[in-house]
């Protein structure tokens, strides 16, 4: 059995981001649906507060984050390689442009389609991570998300012409990052049309969505649980402490996205290094816990 565990929902464009990679990779993994939207009462008993979604659990090893939860996935499955040496800085940075920019450009006017079949309370939920998801930030955002969004379908499609895909005739992490807020157009097929109309778009789009994904098998939230508090983190390598960090393995912080979803992870760093670091919790439920964050995209406040 895989000892991968994604927490995840299915409508979820970043869990989709992570489902793509992994069928890319061939590995196999259980998937604990958590709710869409607060509470989540079993995810957060596991992270000790961070919210979002997808997470990644190794027995008591929590990974949140998609850019750190596709590294990690990396150096467990490293074979085909979605982050090559010579370009994983370049990947990183349109990672980030999927994951910050082109995501809130395609989201408003999915949501505003499905507005009607969501959940009660969703925008409400929603408003909670950022004043910009508001019902009424929403709405209005749409028209000139949308139009902003083509834009980024077009240059998607530029980057295709010669190839098939972004970064050249493989596969890349920075695919999987773009392609999930393209996924989420799906949900409007008048939306969807735009990714249609671009031919060198489309055919990227349907090559990715059909890498068939490597065997799923679904794993209740208490039994992910279980499987956390009858683990023990695995034992972090050395660290690579940068200079003037502010904060130092063995300090008590709380870890805290810097964009959107202010809930905060406290516990003990235990690792450090340039792209991620670790804390450790200790849970009454569940014993020690580790949860890895990336540096990028979140604060640490020393505490
Ligand atoms: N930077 C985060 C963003 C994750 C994110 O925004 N996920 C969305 C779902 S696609 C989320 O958590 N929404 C709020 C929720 O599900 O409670 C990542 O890459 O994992």
């Amino acid at each position: 059995m895989s000892d991968v565990i994604l927490h995840h929902y299915a409508l979820s464009p970043f869990s989709e981001k992570i489902r793509r990679l992994l069928a890319v990779k061939g590995l196999p993994w259980r998937a604990v649906d958590q709710p869409i939207m607060m509470p989540k009462p079993d995810l957060v008993a596991l992270t000790g507060g961070y919210r979002r979604i997808p997470v990644m659990q190794l027995g008591a090893d929590v990974y949140c984050d998609t850019a750190l939860i596709a590294r990690r996935i990396e150096a467990l499955r490293p074979a085909p390689e979605t982050v090559p040496a010579g370009a994983a800085g370049l990947i990183a940075m349109l990672e980030d442009w999927a994951d910050h920019r082109f995501f809130f450009q395609c989201v408003p006017p999915v949501i505003v389609t499905l507005f009607d079949q969501l959940p009660p309370g969703f925008l409400d939920d929603r408003a909670q991570m950022s004043p910009a998801m508001t019902k009424e930030g929403m709405f209005k955002a749409a028209p000139q998300a949308w139009s902003q969004a083509q834009l980024g379908l077009d240059r998607l499609a530029r980057q295709l012409a010669d190839k098939d895909y972004l970064l050249g005739e493989r596969f890349t992490l920075a695919d999987a990052a773009c392609y999930n807020p393209v996924w989420f157009l799906k949900n409007d097929p008048k939306l969807f049309a735009a990714v249609l109309a671009r031919p060198r778009l489309a055919a990227w789009f349907e090559r990715i969505e059909r890498v068939p994904d490597a065997g799923i098998t679904t794993l209740a939230p208490a039994d992910a649980l279980a499987i956390a508090r009858d683990a023990e983190p695995a034992t972090p390598p050395p660290s690579r402490v940068p200079e003037g960090l502010g904060y130092g393995l063995g300090d008590q912080v709380a870890v805290v996205a810097d964009d959107y979803g202010q809930e905060q992870t406290a516990g003990r760093v235990t690792y450090i290094d340039d792209e991620r670091l670790t804390v450790e919790r200790q849970d009454a439920a569940l014993g020690r816990v580790a949860l890895h964050f990336p540096r990028a995209g979140y604060r640490v406040i020393k505490r």
